[in-house]
């Protein structure tokens, strides 16, 4: 008998691929995600500990501890400030990989990219403190990249950019003594303190969890973030497209998935290079599309307008559309399926970085002192395997228009002007109530929940509501996909308040803000909006990212990343709401503490939700409490002003 067919993702043609390689018979995530099930009670709570050999070791009622005698909350305190430590490490990574092309690049060792964003290079040498008056171009980018490299491992003082925040917020951090001192010591720390038989009481470490986060939020991923703005440009509000449809059957179709822009700059130059078009057209194809997945896809997109094909869960059934030339991968979540899928489609995985290998692929390393030359090398691999498709090209038609590209820069001037940038405005309208409240929604998908229907749903939610919505990662390609990322989703989604500002500034009620690392722009946000307070007492917010009506989620998150990020949010002072559950339930106190108390030490805590209903409620019910903690709840009546009660303002 025929299997019944699953509902896995609320994205027709998705689905549609899905229905196709189950009937063949080929294997995927959802169908290797239904064979893990039911999942280890143990392992979901928390609550198994393998850090030594004595273990491993569950706790159970008959068993309240491990073998050397670490309780639940010990055990889930480890096990989660080791998924900081790993999220924080795949950021800072990405950051120091960053830092180096960026420092080579203004020694002129590096050939291929360049300083592209004087403006930007000026602003970040300021936030470091570092002079410019009277040097050189790049003897500033020089000094730039020296401190943000340096930034990793940093043994005294703290990572600069912690200065950003809001005053009252570093003296939280210090009074608790989890400012980052250097992001490469904090991720140490952890993988020390968690050793079998060193920090054994969940408070202290969680502590250093956070310091850990911070590190990340504030350190790696920042500095990922603006030294890629001043080597790339900053990203500036464009149009594009998103979903299956933006591949196209004629073209040699490439696919550039992971995480580094280092590697999908080059690939977009190497691609339009005339010979290389001339190449394609010479094996049959009309030319050479590029389309991104996950947060390359955010990257390229933010930067170039080049379409997305999709987030996470559709790596491997974008392959089975059967017009995919290549797969270019680097970082980061990348799934090692993708390798099984040669020996059913054309396709040809290539993998670029020493750091990421798949047994199975084609492996073209990314030479960084070389990197057009190695460029060429990838691109031409997907336009020599152009001919070698075999089968009916299965592209659903979908594809939603997005306009990206919003940046903390971008937005300031979008509601400011040339002449008076600034967040003002933005705060002017959640005073006044039009804007109810911002919210952070990021992170992944995950397949125990089905695909993108939490984000688009949350995000719906709160936008009705009048919460105006920043997005990064597969998140925000989620609700590219349901044309909230459009000016006119305004009309069709956003409250009558959201709606008219939207309208006046001219932009959607959802702003896709970039990648993964790209979150720190979230940070810079919220410290714009406050610090915008302080210096004008008019659109005061209170002193803090913890006093802002704002919150964050991540729906359908699934990796470590992801829990860096929460935490950091947490720590910033962010109430902060995760779907799909975490693994920390096992333990009593150490639960109640992330759940509860920990807000009285950081101003944010966690929650989890299980339907988007529920999280968009817990959501709007922290910024309700929020705006009447600032005195802001009651709705100010809009008063029209005649011409005399004009002339008396003037008088
Ligand atoms: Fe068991 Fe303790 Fe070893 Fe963990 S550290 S595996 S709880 S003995
Ligand atoms: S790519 S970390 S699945 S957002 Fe940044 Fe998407 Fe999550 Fe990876």
């Amino acid at each position: 008998m025929a299997e019944e067919k699953k509902r896995r993702t609320v994205v027709e043609g998705l689905q549609g691929l899905i229905d196709h390689m189950d009937e063949q018979g080929i294997e995927h995530c959802f169908k290797r995600h239904d064979l893990q099930s039911p999942r280890c009670k143990f392992g979901s709570e928390g609550i198994c500990c393998r850090i030594c050999f004595m273990g491993p070791c569950r706790i159970t009622k008959k068993a309240e501890r491990g073998v050397c005698g670490a309780d639940a909350n010990t055990i889930a305190a480890r096990n989660f400030i080791r998924m900081i430590a790993g999220g924080a490490a795949a950021h800072s990574d990405h950051g120091r990989d960053v830092a180096h092309v960026f420092l080579e690049t203004a020694k002129g060792n590096i050939k291929g990219y360049q300083i592209k964003d004087r403006q930007k290079l000026m602003d970040v040498a300021g936030y470091l403190g570092i002079e410019t008056e009277g040097k050189d171009l790049q003897k500033i980018a020089i000094e730039v990249g020296e401190v943000c490299l340096g930034e990793f491992g940093k043994q005294h003082g703290h990572i600069k950019f912690c200065e950003r925040a809001p005053k009252k917020r570093q003296e939280i951090w210090k009074k608790l003594g989890v400012t980052p001192r250097g992001v490469d010591r904090e991720i140490v720390e952890i993988m020390h303190r968690t050793h079998m038989g060193v920090d054994q009481y969940y408070r202290s470490l969680i502590m250093q969890g956070t310091r850990c986060a911070l590190g990340d939020g504030w350190g790696g991923s920042m500095i990922a973030t603006e030294l890629q703005d001043i080597l790339f440009e900053q990203p500036w509000h464009l149009r594009s497209t998103v979903n299956l449809g933006v591949l196209k059957p004629d073209y040699v179709n490439i696919v550039v998935h992971g995480h580094e822009p280092i590697l999908s700059e080059m690939i977009v130059v190497a691609a339009n290079e005339p010979d290389m078009i001339k190449l394609a057209k010479d094996k049959g194809a009309a030319g050479i599309n590029i389309a991104g997945i996950c947060c390359t896809a955010n990257e390229i997109l933010m930067r170039h307008g080049i379409p997305i094909a999709g987030n996470f869960l559709f790596q491997e059934f974008a392959i089975a559309t059967g017009v995919v030339d290549a797969m270019i991968v680097d970082v980061q979540c990348i799934m090692q399926g993708l390798s099984q899928l040669q020996n059913c489609f054309h396709t040809k995985l290539i993998t670029t970085s020493p750091k990421g290998r798949i047994p199975g692929a084609t492996h073209i390393e990314f030479d960084e002192e070389n990197p057009l030359e190695t460029a060429r090398e990838i691109v031409r691999a997907g336009v020599e395997n152009f001919p070698n498709r075999r089968g009916e090209p299965r592209i659903p038609n979908e594809k939603q228009t997005v306009v990206a590209g919003f940046t903390h820069e971008s937005v300031i001037h979008m509601l400011g002007g040339s002449f008076r940038t600034g967040y003002r405005p933005l705060n002017d309208n959640i005073i006044n109530g039009r804007i109810f409240g911002i919210a952070g929604v990021v992170g992944c998908n995950n397949v125990k929940f089905t695909h993108n229907e939490f984000h688009t749903e949350v995000v719906k939610e709160l936008v009705k509501n009048n919460v105006l919505v920043l997005q990064t990662g597969c998140s925000a390609i989620a609700c590219g996909m349901a044309e909230l990322m459009v000016p006119e989703a305004a009309e069709r989604f956003a409250g009558e308040g959201l709606a008219e500002v939207c309208r006046a500034v001219g932009i959607p009620p959802v702003l896709h803000c970039g990648s993964c690392v790209d979150n720190s722009r979230l940070l810079i946000a919220a410290s714009g909006v406050v610090n915008e307070g302080l210096a004008d007492k008019d659109v005061f917010l209170g002193e803090d990212i913890a006093d802002l009506p704002m919150a964050g989620a991540a729906p359908e998150w699934m990796s470590e990343k992801a829990i860096s990020i929460g935490h950091y949010f947490v720590a910033s002072g962010v109430f902060t709401v995760f779907g799909i559950g975490l693994p920390v339930t096992g333990a009593p106190e150490f639960s109640q503490y992330l759940f509860a108390e920990i807000e009285k030490d950081l101003g944010g805590k966690w929650a989890v939700a299980k339907t988007p209903k529920e999280m968009a409620e817990m959501m709007l019910d922290h910024i309700a409490d929020k705006r009447r903690a600032l005195g802001i709840h009651k709705k100010k009546e809009r008063v029209l002003y005649d011409m005399e009660m004009r002339r008396q303002l003037e008088v």
